[in-house]
């Protein structure tokens, strides 16, 4: 690929004129808009330990009230995007958001898309759209755009949280805004409770429900009995995985980004492929050993990290006799919907 011209090779009086008429020669800035062969991603492999930022958050508890923080969460940020970006990749944001006993989040809705996958403590809940969605470590609990939202806390011990939003992209469109509302009156129903059951969908006098977010929580216990089902079904299967979807439409269960459980089977390592989206991966159950992009991380239980597109990623069970559980969200939605998704081995 040969070199272009570049922007001092241009006499300066003739690059102010063009400025001044709010025009640029494209030539100087083409080959980084469009790089050979493969994007150039900011995000860099990044890793968060649990247990380093957990005193940290405990602290933000005793330093900031609600009343100050409306939600009181650390963001994970990708050093690769600029901290104060708050963007895990291109257009994942992630945050880890504590609640203590008989706090309460105010009511909101907003644009971006986000779910919630429940790192630790009993008692709290969301309430998204009218149901209360009680929470449980490993569940995953969408809020997604448009619909109302608040947490509650009714236990006794600090719950936590991981929050996966879609905002970096959300706000690059210049799309993102938040509503303010008032404590939500519970609607007795629960998509949980009525698609609890694979392949089974209520059909009210035969027609189908028509929301377009009929399962806002998918509970942990569900998920891994299935991962365990799947991997006793299929033995010689490498990756034992499921996604989370609509059960109406068996689509996506957001837009935007993807929501998936993987299981390592014990001592298995697994090579996953380059792809164009990026992902993050977080240890519900066990460790698992993260190799991306030539960097190593030893995640334990409740540790996040996250790789770039493009960039074969290998798991690797740490046990050799227990399985391990990982939640994995990635951008596939977005690139499948956008036609720039690709696998390349
Ligand atoms: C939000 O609404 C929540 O509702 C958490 O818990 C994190 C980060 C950015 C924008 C909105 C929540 C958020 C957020």
């Amino acid at each position: 690929m040969h070199e272009l011209g570049r922007l001092e090779d241009l006499p300066p009086d003739y690059v102010d004129e063009l400025r001044k008429l709010n025009l640029v020669p494209l030539w100087p800035s083409l080959r980084a808009v469009l790089p050979p062969g493969k994007p150039r991603p900011n995000t860099k492999p990044t890793f968060w330990s649990y247990q380093a930022l957990r005193p940290l958050l405990m602290r933000a508890g005793e330093l900031t009230p609600m009343q100050k923080a409306e939600r009181r969460v650390l963001v994970l940020a990708n050093p690769g995007h600029g901290l104060d970006n708050m963007k895990a990749s291109a257009a994942m944001y992630l945050g880890m958001q504590l609640l203590l006993p008989g706090e309460w989040a105010p009511s909101h809705r907003h644009t971006p898309n986000a779910v919630r996958m429940i790192v630790e403590g009993e008692g709290a809940y969301t309430t998204v759209d009218g149901e209360k969605c009680p929470m449980s470590r490993g569940d995953l609990i969408l809020t997604p755009s448009g619909l109302w939202h608040e947490h509650g806390h009714d236990g006794t011990e600090p719950v936590v949280w991981l929050d996966v939003l879609d905002l970096p992209l959300v706000y690059y469109m210049e799309t993102s805004y938040a509503i303010e509302g008032k404590r939500q009156d519970v609607k007795p129903e629960r998509g949980d409770v009525a698609y609890a059951r694979g392949g089974i969908v209520p059909t009210p006098v035969f027609t189908r429900a028509d929301k377009p977010y009929p399962m806002l929580r998918y509970p942990w216990v569900e998920a891994r009995a299935a991962l365990l089902a799947l991997g006793t079904d299929r033995p010689g299967q490498d990756c034992v995985q499921v996604s989370y979807v609509n059960p109406e439409t068996g689509g996506y269960a957001e837009n935007i980004l993807g929501f998936y459980a993987l299981m390592l089977r014990p001592g298995q390592t697994l090579r996953l492929p380059a792809r164009s989206p990026a992902s993050v991966f977080h240890v519900i159950e066990g460790g698992a050993a993260a190799e991306i992009d030539g960097q190593h991380f030893n995640l334990a239980e409740a540790d996040t990290c996250c790789a770039p597109g493009y960039t074969p990623v290998t798991l690797r069970n740490t046990s050799a006799d227990q399985p391990s559980f990982v939640f994995i969200a990635d951008e596939t939605p977005l690139h499948k919907k956008l036609g720039v998704f690709e696998t390349r081995e």
